[in-house]
């Protein structure tokens, strides 16, 4: 029985709520055990076809527990790095690797690993009122679990640098006008609007999907004649789909498709 998190399965997907609220949801190893596991089940069910990503309470989630990495407490100073080897990094993999839509609904602060780990989903809306901080540089680290590759990337080295090096919060509505996640809603709305997508996503074309994110992950070391290829590899997959056949009929004869997400 997960302690660390709370998990619901609906019609379809399955909702993940990180459930430490009175330390903003920061990870500790349990937590991370068992959003490892939970997550390893709903990738291997085939009727869950998307997954919600939230927090319980005022935080999304505020990343490594501190009390746990105390060096004051350690037997010598920590080895971070096998903190990362061991927890983060497998995380960020695994959420990359889901062969179907994880939207993450920041309901809150998201710090540290806890805002790379929201980075790391495919889809993440955000409250308004919630907060972006890559808050490592006022412990001396840097932006782990995916954080200086995502920043990078999704902002420029400029706006990267700015964050990481300043630790400055980064309010919602920033973070969507400047591209770094899909969008921000009233706080009182976010929870609809994610429940919405992701009950969209469980009806839609789960391998076409996967298919999708597997070519967007590969461009970022692809050249275009190497990527010209994958696409076509991928088409042809998402070509032999039941989805690609319902989805044409569903065109021609103006009617909703009815997708099920077969490869197939
Ligand atoms: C916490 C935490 C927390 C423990 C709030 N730990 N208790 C990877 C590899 C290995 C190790 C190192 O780290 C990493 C990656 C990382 O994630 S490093 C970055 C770790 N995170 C941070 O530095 C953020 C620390 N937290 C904060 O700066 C603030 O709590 C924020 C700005 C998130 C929220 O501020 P407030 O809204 O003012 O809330 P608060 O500070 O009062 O926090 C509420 C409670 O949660 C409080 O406990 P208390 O018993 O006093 O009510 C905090 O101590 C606790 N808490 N974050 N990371």
């Amino acid at each position: 029985m997960a302690e660390t998190i709370l998990i619901e399965t609906r019609a379809g997907h399955a909702v993940v709520t990180l459930n430490r609220p009175d330390k903003l949801n920061a990870f500790n190893d349990r937590m991370h055990r068992e959003l490892r596991a939970a997550l390893d089940e709903i990738g291997a069910d085939e009727t869950c076809r998307a997954v919600l990503l939230t927090g319980a309470g005022r935080g999304f989630c505020a990343g490594q527990d501190l009390g746990d990495r105390n060096p004051a407490t350690m037997d010598g100073p920590p080895d971070l790095g096998a903190t990362l080897d061991e927890f983060y990094n497998p995380l960020v993999r695994q959420i990359r690797a889901m062969p179907k839509p994880v939207v993450c609904a920041v309901n809150g602060v998201a710090a540290g690993a806890g805002a790379n780990i929201a980075l790391a989903c495919d889809i993440v809306i955000a409250a308004e009122s919630a907060k972006f901080i890559q808050a490592f540089a006022r412990l001396g680290l840097l932006p782990d679990a995916g954080g200086t590759w995502h920043l990078a990337r999704l902002l420029g080295e400029a706006r990267a640098k700015g964050l990481a090096l300043t630790a400055e919060p980064l309010p919602a509505s920033r973070a969507a006008d400047w591209g770094l996640i899909w969008k921000a809603v009233p706080d009182d709305k976010l929870i609809a609007e994610a429940t919405d997508l992701v009950e969209s996503f469980a009806r839609g074309p789960t391998t076409g999907y996967a298919l999708i994110k597997q070519a967007i992950h590969a461009a970022a070391t692809d050249t275009l004649d190497a990527h010209l290829d994958l696409e076509r590899d991928l088409q042809r997959k998402a070509g032999r789909t039941p989805d690609y056949a319902d989805g044409v009929a569903a065109f021609l004869g103006k009617r909703a498709p009815n997708f099920t997400g077969r490869a197939e």
